[in-house]
């Protein structure tokens, strides 16, 4: 039997998302959003192209979430992105009241679905979503992690000229500009990147200078392309990095993420969605996975988790 999944949102990553669903047949779509007519519009746009792309997937687009009943994955990227200046936390009020709603009608027509929210900010957006819809921890997660582990990697592969299918980076943390790449563990096949920086430089001074620059254009990577797009945030890589969390849990991968994941006492956290290395399989969020932090990586992930709660904590003060 096909899957079914649910787009909730259909502006610039939902569009992206149904077209890659699509293109991959990873599943029978819907595409909700509340605009009207916009999401008839994509979706026929997308559907008039499966001849040429030679895919035999249902794509519906809808203003009803009636259409989402049944669905086993729904993706949420309802929500404002952010404008040139705005930080993610900045669109708390406004996404907090949209992601209420979309709760709602998720819990209330596709109440066995797995979720992935990509709304910011992005780890409170999920914490709300998991409050008002009360479905399991394990069935709601957030999308992070793996966009800003692959924007870690893709700078990582232009500074030292190597393919960027070899480069593993990852960025743990809240999905805000407390986010921790882990530079300790970055590698090429094992390579620490460290490492190779040092060789190519033939000085260690310089090779930490580099990295630093590629930590911090990592953790202000969005805002980057918010600046050059002026009207909205990314939404190509978000897409893609959606599509990874899809496929390893409708093919059951048990693929090692990064994302926001609920922790109960891993990295001495409970009670919190923060970014960190899950297993992604048809149940969900599986397992979390804990990495051995130094005392500078764990002070650094600490203040991370303390900007997440303190942006929980004002979400509460709002009614929600
Ligand atoms: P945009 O193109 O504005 O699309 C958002 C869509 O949500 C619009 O079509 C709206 O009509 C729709 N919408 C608004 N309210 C509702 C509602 N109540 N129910 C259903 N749909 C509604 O934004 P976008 O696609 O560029 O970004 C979507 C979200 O993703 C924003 O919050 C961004 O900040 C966020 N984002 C997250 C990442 C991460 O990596 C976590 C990256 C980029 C963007």
């Amino acid at each position: 039997m096909r899957r079914k999944i649910a787009i909730i949102g259909g502006g610039q990553i939902g569009g992206v998302l149904a077209q890659l669903i699509a293109q991959k047949q990873l599943g029978d779509i819907v595409l909700f959003d509340i605009v009207e007519d916009m999401p008839q519009g994509k979706t026929l746009d997308i559907a008039e192209a499966s001849r040429i792309d030679g895919f035999d997937v249902c794509v519906k687009g809808t203003n009803s979430y009636q259409d989402i009943a049944g669905s086993d994955l729904v993706i949420v990227t309802a929500g404002l992105p952010r404008k040139p200046g705005m930080s993610r936390d900045d669109l708390l009020t406004t996404n907090a009241k949209i992601m209420k709603s979309v709760a709602e009608g998720v819990r209330d027509n596709a109440p066995d679905a797995i979720v992935i929210v990509i709304s910011n900010p992005l780890d409170v957006m999920v914490t709300l979503f998991q409050k008002v819809s009360g479905f399991p921890h394990h069935r709601v997660v957030g999308q992070a992690g793996v966009l800003d582990s692959s924007r870690f990697a893709t700078f990582i592969a232009w500074e030292l000229g190597l393919s960027v299918k070899d480069i593993n980076a990852p960025v743990l943390g809240g999905h805000g500009d407390t986010m921790v790449p882990l530079l300790r563990y970055a590698n090429v096949n094992g390579l620490p990147v460290m490492e190779l920086l040092e060789r190519k430089y033939a000085s260690a001074e310089k090779a930490k200078e580099v990295m630093t620059a590629m930590v911090e254009r990592t953790k202000a990577a969005g805002g980057e392309v918010v600046k050059l797009l002026k009207t909205g945030s990314a939404f190509y890589s978000p897409a893609s990095a959606v599509i990874a969390m899809t496929k390893a849990i409708l093919n059951d991968e048990k693929r090692v993420l990064t994302c926001s994941a609920y922790l109960n006492g891993e990295f001495s956290v409970s009670g919190y969605y923060v970014g960190v290395p899950a297993v992604l399989g048809a149940k969900g969020v599986e397992k979390v996975l804990e990495l051995n932090l130094d005392e500078t990586e764990q002070a650094l992930f600490d203040n991370s988790v303390n900007a997440v709660k303190k942006v929980v904590a004002e979400m509460e003060t709002l009614g929600f």
